[in-house]
């Protein structure tokens, strides 16, 4: 193919000396220089025999790796023919978790361009930054979810080109490419090419995107899923994260097709429709939120969930309790793992046999972490310090400032608190900027958390530092009560007492204030901030 490559990304990328140093002694990431991730992670199957495995499985049918490679290819070919994307541009997609919207990312990828995907619930405010940002030309987007976008190419009139896909009609991106050759020559990218930028869910400013290459999607699923999750090609992989968070991308869509195992797509994951699909498919691995466990734990009893043998948490830390429910309520001990959309996956988490309850785990092989105090000098075990990562994937702002701030001395920062112990297991305490400092205490809301989340009466809860004047700050929960508690004053002092029984009683909360519900992201996070807000 004779095509000139946008070079948009590579011309904004950050300056060398800002990236942080990357690590690639293992054997499994030694990627030749010329690779696009799709070829590996789809094409490849095919030409090993194995073309008649089921991929994908989502609500309304069942696509083997050859249908899904048909049809990936056929999308291509109208992307490029039709639309007349160039490798390089960054394709704007939005749509639900579905085969559908797994092969238009596959496809974008293959053509070598980059995928910008967006959660499906943005609405246009969210989605301007973004577009103006990465410089958006082109959308790819579910039928379901135009409206919003409309707004957008109002106010981003170089937003010129948007094919919507689902819905059937005559110009839709599946009506198109049922009219295409089912063979596509793959751009054949550079390893260290752009191939997706992720843009954080970012609690406030403007949102971050973070650029990742083709040797990053694929050391993701070379490493946490062999070493840690030891999944097989065999596994049915199910869960809640959108695919436009990379949570979901990896745990729902890359990690499956990398082993040749089979995806099953859920599109509007709530607990009950989650384990309903989990039963129904007999899935094997499940990827969702401490949150979700929590909700599903209540519900599993009317399932058959004997198909199941892992789970990974994610997203949020993991409080003991909801581990010890999840594990009462399946049998399984799950697998947690922290992650970010700088790293692209998971870097820190145990398999089932080294799980400690409150302990996020250890470095997964490929990955360091170590604990830095504020000056950049390294803690010894015991101490709170700022969590610091290195590895084979990192953060690359696409024309950020912030840079700067996520990498300090070719270490990544996450902005999470977090001690080490002894035998070498990383805890969390809590973001760096929500530790709450009451009367000269360092205190982790997430401990309280833990600890109220113990009591039958509490369904959610959150705590933060509210400012006062004689301790600087004090404890405060807020709290989702169980169907059957009053919120009122006795209640109060049940979860007040609770706490102080559980952990150091100078942690206790000194005011509850109890909510129907919760501000959530759509990857699942509390706005923390948004409680303290609604003061
Ligand atoms: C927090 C956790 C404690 C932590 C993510 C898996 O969450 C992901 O990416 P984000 O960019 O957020 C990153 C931040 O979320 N966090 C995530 N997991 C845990 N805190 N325990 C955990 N297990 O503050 C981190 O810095 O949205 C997770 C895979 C890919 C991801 N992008």
């Amino acid at each position: 193919m004779t095509t000139t490559v946008d070079p948009f990304a590579r011309e904004h990328l950050p300056p060398l000396a800002l990236w942080p140093e990357l690590i690639f002694d293992l054997p499994e990431l030694q990627y030749p220089a010329e690779l696009n991730c799709v070829a590996e992670l789809l094409d490849a199957h095919a030409a090993r025999g194995d073309g008649d495995r089921v991929a994908i499985i989502d609500g309304e049918r069942s696509l083997t790796y050859a249908e899904l490679l048909s049809l990936t290819n056929q999308m291509a070919n109208v992307l490029v023919s039709k639309l007349g994307i160039a490798p390089g541009n960054r394709v704007l997609l939005r749509g639900f978790n579905s085969a559908i919207f797994a092969a238009t990312w596959l496809a974008v990828v293959k053509i070598g361009a980059i995928a910008v995907a967006t959660m499906p619930l943005l609405r246009a405010r969210d989605l301007l930054p973004v577009v103006e940002k990465a410089k958006v030309r082109f959308a790819l987007c579910d039928h379901r979810l135009t409206d919003e976008l409309a707004a957008v190419t109002t106010e981003h009139p170089a937003l010129d080109s948007v094919l919507r896909f689902g819905g059937g009609g005559p110009l839709d991106l599946e009506v198109l490419a049922a009219a295409q050759p089912t063979t596509f020559d793959t751009f054949r990218t550079a390893a260290d090419d752009t191939c997706l930028i992720a843009f954080t869910s970012g609690t406030t400013g403007q949102p971050k995107g973070t650029m990742h290459f083709h040797r990053d999607v694929l050391a993701i699923c070379d490493l946490f899923p062999r070493s840690t999750l030891r999944a097989t090609r065999d596994d049915r992989f199910i869960g809640s994260p959108p695919l436009a968070f990379t949570f979901g991308l990896g745990a729902l869509l890359l990690f499956p097709l990398r082993l040749g195992a089979t995806a099953i797509l859920v599109e509007k994951p709530s607990p009950d429709v989650l384990l309903r699909a989990m039963a129904e498919h007999r899935a094997t691995i499940c990827s969702t939120s401490p949150t979700a466990y929590r909700a599903m734990a209540g519900l599993a009893k009317g399932f058959d969930l004997t198909a199941l043998r892992k789970c990974v948490s994610a997203g949020e830390a993991l409080p003991a309790g909801t581990r010890a429910a999840w594990k009462q309520a399946t049998g399984i001990e799950l697998i947690d793992g922290i992650g970010a959309t700088e790293l692209l996956h998971i870097f820190l988490s145990h398999t089932e046999e080294e799980a400690r309850p409150g302990a996020t785990g250890k470095p997964i092989p490929g990955y360091q972490c170590v604990i830095l105090d504020d000056e950049g000098r390294e803690l010894g075990p015991g101490l709170v310090g700022r969590l610091a990562v290195k590895g084979p994937t990192g953060c690359r702002y696409l024309d950020d400032d912030r840079q700067a701030l996520y990498v300090e001395n070719g270490w990544n920062l996450t902005g999470d608190a977090y001690l080490r112990d002894d035998d070498g297991y990383f805890h969390y305490q809590a973001r760096t900027d929500d530790m709450i400092i009451s009367a000269g205490y360092n205190i982790a809301g997430p401990e309280i958390e833990s600890a109220l989340l113990t009591h039958e009466a509490v369904a959610e809860c959150g705590v933060v530092g509210l400012p006062d004047e004689e301790r600087g700050q004090i404890v405060a929960a807020f709290v989702v009560l169980r169907p059957g508690y009053a919120p009122d004053a006795s209640t109060t002092r049940l979860l007040q007492d609770h706490v102080k029984q559980t952990i150091a009683p100078y942690k206790y909360p000194r005011r509850i204030i109890f909510k129907e519900a919760f501000p959530r992201t759509e990857s699942g996070k509390l706005q923390r901030f948004k409680l303290r807000e609604s003061l």
